[in-house]
């Protein structure tokens, strides 16, 4: 593992945006923190261009993405754009030679992952998606801790991932249009984040899954036919024996973005809430505790993403600015551990494919030929 590339002596990569909302300004402050050079945005018009690069001091705006992909001097492009478009700009870009970090989901069905992932590996570029949750020192601990066998033998696993900013059936966004976001809403959103730092953290994969999707709202805002699902509830069991159970909803009232999970092991019982992430509750038959975050007590994994020491608070933005960090290292030439790659990007992409099957089929559906 080499993660000491020094980004900042080394000379700034060129980066540009293509989208800009919310996502887009996430990367950007992630991607300032490591002194690049900001060459632009591309936008589906020249003044939204225009628009982000004024709120997000991204550069000039580009007056197409093509023009955007065109330009030499851009060493890494950042995806964050909706759903649908992934696909065909994460493949131009890897095809004008740029990096690319390219929001999730990667793609809208694992058939056009799968071809970017090919793509990916014959560039030889570096191609990220952005799990950023992996990032969380107390992830990392928790990781650790099972890969060290200080856990024991995980048994179990218990995921939510709960929000509430589509709870009232005026609540609409363009994730909301199958057409734009996707054949799944509630499951590739944030399912996905769930389900990768499940397999993260166990460092085992998913056998076999079984799923009941329920859309609550028919019709809402705008959206005249609603076809993607607001809940997901899930039984899982993994290759190596592990079961396992999900619920992912976006109208659970209260619940802003609790991303929170229960590892079950032999020895200890491992919890890590994203909205209290300093913190990882340790169960032990005898002599539980509440680990906080102190470099100085945890695995070197942890202890390497903890930016400030021990009682000042880190959060989202600095695992998504500790991501991107080791995908600029990676474009040096670094290999950092737990970097998520198109590779997990499209198996994200076969379990969303296995969820949706599995609802329409009223069964189980078996994901092993993934495992391979
Ligand atoms: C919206 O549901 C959203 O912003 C997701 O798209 C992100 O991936 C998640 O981190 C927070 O919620």
């Amino acid at each position: 593992m080499t993660t000491n590339v020094n980004l900042l002596s080394a000379e700034p990569l060129g980066v540009a945006f293509v989208g800009g909302g919310f996502m887009a300004a996430v990367h950007s402050r992630a991607s300032r923190a490591t002194g690049a050079r900001f060459l632009g945005v591309a936008s589906s018009t020249v003044r939204s261009a225009e628009n982000a690069s004024e709120r997000l001091g991204l550069g000039p705006a580009f007056a197409s993405v093509e023009e955007l992909f065109a330009d030499p001097a851009v060493d890494v492009v950042h995806i964050c754009t909706p759903n649908a478009t992934h696909f065909a700009f994460a493949q131009a870009a890897l095809r004008a030679g740029k990096h690319v970090i390219c929001e999730k989901p990667l793609a809208t069905s694992a058939a056009d992952a799968d071809e970017l992932v090919a793509l990916a590996a014959d560039t030889g570029l570096t191609a990220v998606v952005p799990f950023a949750y992996r990032f969380h020192p107390m992830v990392r601990e928790a990781r650790a801790r099972v890969r060290r066998g200080l856990a024991g033998r995980v048994l179990s696993v218990q995921g939510t991932y709960l929000q509430d900013w589509l709870l009232s059936k005026d609540d609409d966004d363009w994730r909301v249009d199958s057409q734009i976001g996707g054949p799944s809403r509630a499951f590739a959103d944030i399912g996905s984040h769930l389900c990768d730092l499940i397999e993260f953290i166990v460092d085992d994969r998913m056998q076999r899954v079984t799923a009941v999707n329920k859309t609550v709202f028919p019709r809402r805002g705008l959206t005249a036919k609603v076809a993607t699902e607001d809940i997901v509830c899930v039984l899982f069991e993994t290759q190596g024996g592990i079961v396992g159970t999900l619920t992912i909803s976006q109208v659970a009232p209260g619940r802003k973005n609790r991303l929170a999970l229960e590892i079950g092991a032999s020895i200890e019982s491992l919890v890590f809430d994203q909205e209290n992430p300093e913190n990882l509750w340790i169960g032990r038959r005898k002599g539980s505790e509440l680990l906080v975050r102190d470099p100085e007590q945890l695995d070197p994994d942890a202890a390497r993403l903890s930016v400030v020491p021990a009682g000042h608070p880190q959060g989202y933005q600095d695992a998504f600015n500790a991501l991107v960090f080791d995908a600029y290292s990676a474009v040096r030439g670094a290999e950092p551990d737990g970097l998520p790659v198109f590779a997990d990007g499209r198996r994200s992409a076969v379990l969303t494919e296995a969820i949706l099957e599995s609802h329409r089929l009223k069964t189980w559906v078996d994901v092993s030929a993934d495992l391979s």
